[in-house]
């Protein structure tokens, strides 16, 4: 699979990829390749290779679990109600706050597992369920730490405007200042953040408040990415999209002028069909206009404990196409080729080319659109990350 070759997948059939150090080398079909001197073969016989998979919005990071809110919601209860009544995120932010680093290390290293077992080579992992200073760095110091003691690319986003933290309750304002300042710095202070992210949503943030804190996030150096139209309309993504953000992320509620907005700004729409289902949201985000209008779509567990309780990226692939009807070749473009845009790495990986990355995902399949037709079957045989 590699770019702009014409042909489906841009397959290439009986092909070869060499990598030193690495980084691919070259990558064409195998009759006419140039010859290396390798120090090491491996003959795939006949499997399918594909970039890595790119997780491009989890919240692997975290305490506790919310089951019994999922048991509250199947007696008829809103996902906004339980978030109104205190519980919802803030229930997380409870058991993350009193979580030891080593307890979230721990329980998101077994997340992060999940999501390699099915050839996830690169992972984003966003703060937010700390929403006071020394509870997000702490979370964000666990990602750190996970990609460095993990063989897996980990880039992180802060998300301390995710929810209103109960010590500033209608005082949204007031919180979006410290996030936007002191606990930044202290983030940049770290290097812990690679983007800041922020919820523009009615439980969440106003457009201004998201503003301010992307207004702070720019002023550091730092890319930007919104949780934007999940709940309804509030023309998040237009706002991101304007200031240079690198994703909006959700966007079923969505109109035609955030998508134009979107797609003159190059900005990637981060789709999620597993909080679309968790939550049982029957509002499509509008796939179509994103097409028409050439924005880049791409795809993501969303993992969290509150609305998506998922780390299958394959089980992703499936729901792209069964509730959003993207194609399996457009599913596949979202969790790699599209996800590493999402994450301002296109020069890195996500896709098989010279220079890039050694991230591949080596499948025993017949065919690509087996990745997102089977649901619940693992068909990786062997991840390569980084040349290992
Ligand atoms: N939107 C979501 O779906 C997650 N965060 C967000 O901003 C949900 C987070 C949670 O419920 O814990
Ligand atoms: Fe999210």
């Amino acid at each position: 699979m590699s770019p702009a070759l014409g042909v489906p997948y841009g397959a290439i059939a009986d092909g070869v990829i060499a990598a030193r150090a690495g980084r691919i080398l070259h990558v064409g079909p195998r009759a006419g390749a140039p010859a290396f001197a390798a120090a090491e073969i491996i003959d795939c016989e006949g499997r399918w290779i594909t970039p890595g998979l790119i997780d491009c919005h989890t919240h692997l990071v975290h305490g506790g679990d919310r089951a019994h809110e999922f048991e509250l919601r199947l007696e008829g209860a809103t996902y906004e109600e339980i978030a109104r009544a205190g519980g919802g995120i803030l229930s997380t932010v409870k058991a993350t706050r009193a979580a030891s680093e080593d307890a979230l290390f721990a329980s998101a290293g077994r997340r992060l597992a999940a999501l390699t077992a099915e050839g996830v080579t690169t992972v984003e992992i966003k703060s937010g369920y700390g929403l006071e200073q020394e509870a997000e760095l702490k979370q964000l110091r666990v990602a750190r730490r996970l990609g460095r003691e993990r063989p897996v690319t980990v880039r992180t986003s802060f998300l301390g405007a995710h929810a209103v933290p109960p010590e500033y309750q209608g005082r949204s304002g007031d919180y979006a200042a410290l996030v936007a300042g002191p606990m930044l710095d202290a983030v940049v202070a770290e290097g812990l953040a690679d983007a800041v992210d922020a919820f523009c949503e009615g439980i969440a943030f106003s457009p201004e408040e998201t503003r301010q804190v992307f207004e702070a996030a720019r002023a550091r150096g730092l890319a930007i990415k919104l949780h934007a139209e999940q709940l309804s309309n509030l023309h998040g993504a237009a706002l991101a999209a304007e200031m240079g953000a690198l994703s909006a992320d959700h966007l079923e509620y969505l109109d035609e002028a955030g998508v134009v907005a979107m797609a003159r700004a190059g900005t990637v729409a981060v789709v999620l069909p597993g909080a679309f289902y968790f939550l049982r949201e029957t509002k499509v985000p509008p796939i179509d206009l994103m097409r028409r209008h050439g924005v880049a779509i791409a795809l993501a567990t969303d993992a969290n404990p509150g609305s998506s309780p998922l780390t299958s990226p394959l089980l992703v692939l499936n729901m792209a196409c069964t509730l959003f009807r993207m194609t399996p070749e457009e599913a596949l473009a979202g969790l790699t080729r599209n996800a590493a845009s999402a994450l301002g790495l296109q020069d890195e990986t996500g896709t098989l080319e010279a220079g890039k990355s050694c991230d591949l995902a080596i499948w025993e399949i017949e065919r690509p659109a087996e990745l997102s037709y089977r649901i619940g079957f693992n068909p990786l045989h062997t991840r390569i990350w980084n040349g290992q």
